[in-house]
């Protein structure tokens, strides 16, 4: 073996024990008591949780967005993962006009593979649905790229698709045992109310959030969930942040329908009110983080079940060009840091008692790694499975700051939260990429999943 990690509570989405994990060529080989191999390298994790990496389901690194690039390259995304606990991240890669499924996975590919220091798939965001790229959902689920997005927002940048192009994908999705992910915002409505508000001289950060309120995402939400029940097709909501839309997801799953929710820490851990802020700017992300009544709604979906995974959203931009937004809220780049805080997030108020350390490792781990066709290489600890493995010291306290995190941003809407229990060290495939505190891996190192369709109902 090359590793033997002794002593640690290992803690699936569904167990907790003490045992030793022995990890060969990148792999679990197995899990027992009193490992010994006289040969293989030793850590003892006594105290310590030992639980799968990560995956992010959510990512958006090197984007070109809102007149500039989303700040996180594939290599300061992936490293920010590392040091987070995070061990895959789903990058979106978008489709340009005229260009197939596949080919738009590997032309992202290009730029992340040689950058990539964890492991890595792409979600295809399909922005022009011809005929062709119809066809093409069974190849491309065959060629291991099961997942693809739809954007119901963003007309002007001309990402959005209507209806129509919505239900088409639904349709060959649930035929091709593909996956087919919403952001759900009603377009029309953000337009004519910023018209609204900018004619009035409604220019802060504090207009973002009433430009697209609870109702606007909820009505969205609850379309692409009459679409999806309409052709009998599974669905992935992105990044929920309403409590109408919560309800809507928990009335259909009661009803029998395969739709699953996302949320993110933003969502669960701020508010509003942080759009009255001087520094609101940097919030602003879309969906914006809604009031009181929807973060405790998302809360008690974690609890019901009925949100599946956290991910991140992460699209980090500098404050120079949050400041471009300080007189025009429109002009604010929208996206917000997270891949390195999800993890310690979560599990910090698993460690304050909110949820279990179970669930967390349900959501942000196993369940991802199940929805998008990773299991059970990826989001478990078992003999087989990769060996992507955080070992988290629940005693350790780290308070966030800019400088001891690790992406290219110059701020963090994480500044100062007090965070209980912390990752001391990430494996990827059994290397360690990260340690005490600092990067330990390397560009190039992270892979591209080739990952399984649904079953074809
Ligand atoms: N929302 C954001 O805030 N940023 C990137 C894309 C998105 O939908
Ligand atoms: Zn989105
Ligand atoms: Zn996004």
């Amino acid at each position: 073996m090359d590793l033997v990690i002794k002593n640690g509570t290992i803690i699936t989405a569904i167990d907790t024990y003490i045992a030793d994990i022995g990890i060969e060529d990148g792999k679990i080989s197995v899990i027992g008591k009193d490992i010994i191999d006289p040969l293989s390298r030793v850590i003892d994790a006594k105290g310590k949780y030992i639980i799968p990496g990560a995956l992010d389901a959510h990512t958006h690194l090197q984007m070109p967005f809102g007149g500039t690039v989303s700040s996180d390259n594939y290599e300061a995304g992936t490293r920010a993962a590392a040091c987070g606990g995070v061990t895959t991240v789903f990058d979106f890669a978008i489709q340009q006009k005229g260009d197939g499924i596949i080919q738009t996975a590997q032309n992202r590919d290009k730029l992340c593979a040689p950058n990539a220091c964890v492991d890595y798939a792409f979600h295809v965001a399909i922005t022009d649905l011809t005929p062709k790229v119809l066809e093409e959902f069974q190849s491309a689920v065959d060629y291991g790229i099961p997942s693809f997005k739809v954007f119901m927002v963003y007309k002007k940048e001309g990402l959005m698709v209507d209806d129509a192009v919505l239900c088409k994908a639904l349709k060959k999705s649930s035929e091709t045992g593909a996956m087919i992910s919403v952001h759900a915002e009603n377009a029309d409505l953000i337009d004519s109310r910023i018209e609204e508000y900018l004619s009035e001289g409604k220019t802060s950060a504090w207009y973002h959030y009433l430009s697209r309120p609870e109702f606007v995402e909820a009505e969205a939400d609850k379309r692409a969930i009459h679409w999806a029940k309409s052709f009998n097709a599974p669905l992935y909501i992105v990044h929920l942040a309403n409590k109408e839309g919560m309800d809507e997801v928990k009335k259909a799953r009661s009803e029998g329908y395969e739709i699953y929710a996302e949320t993110c820490p933003q969502y669960l851990n701020f508010n509003s009110d942080v759009y009255k802020r001087e520094d609101g700017r940097n919030f602003v992300c879309s969906p914006p983080i809604k009031g009181q009544e929807s973060q405790d709604a998302l809360w008690e979906g974690i609890k019901t079940g009925d949100i599946a995974t956290i991910a991140t959203d992460h699209c980090p931009f500098q404050s120079y060009e949050k400041d471009w937004g300080k007189d025009d809220f429109t002009k604010i780049p929208n996206g917000c840091m997270g891949v390195e805080n999800m993890y310690p997030y979560m599990l910090s108020e698993a460690n304050k008692g909110r949820l279990s350390f179970n669930k967390v490792v349900e959501l942000c781990s196993s369940n991802p790694a199940k929805i998008f066709g990773c299991a059970p290489a990826k989001g478990t600890i078992a003999p087989g499975s990769d060996a992507d493995i955080v070992i988290y010291d629940p005693e350790k306290e780290v308070t966030i700051t800019k400088e001891n995190m690790h992406s290219n941003v110059d701020h963090t809407i994480w500044e100062g939260t007090k965070i209980k229990g912390y990752p001391v060290m990430t494996l990827s495939r059994g290397k360690i990429v990260f340690e005490n505190g600092e990067f330990k891996g390397e560009p190039g190192w992270g892979k591209l999943l080739k990952r399984k369709g649904r079953k074809v109902r």
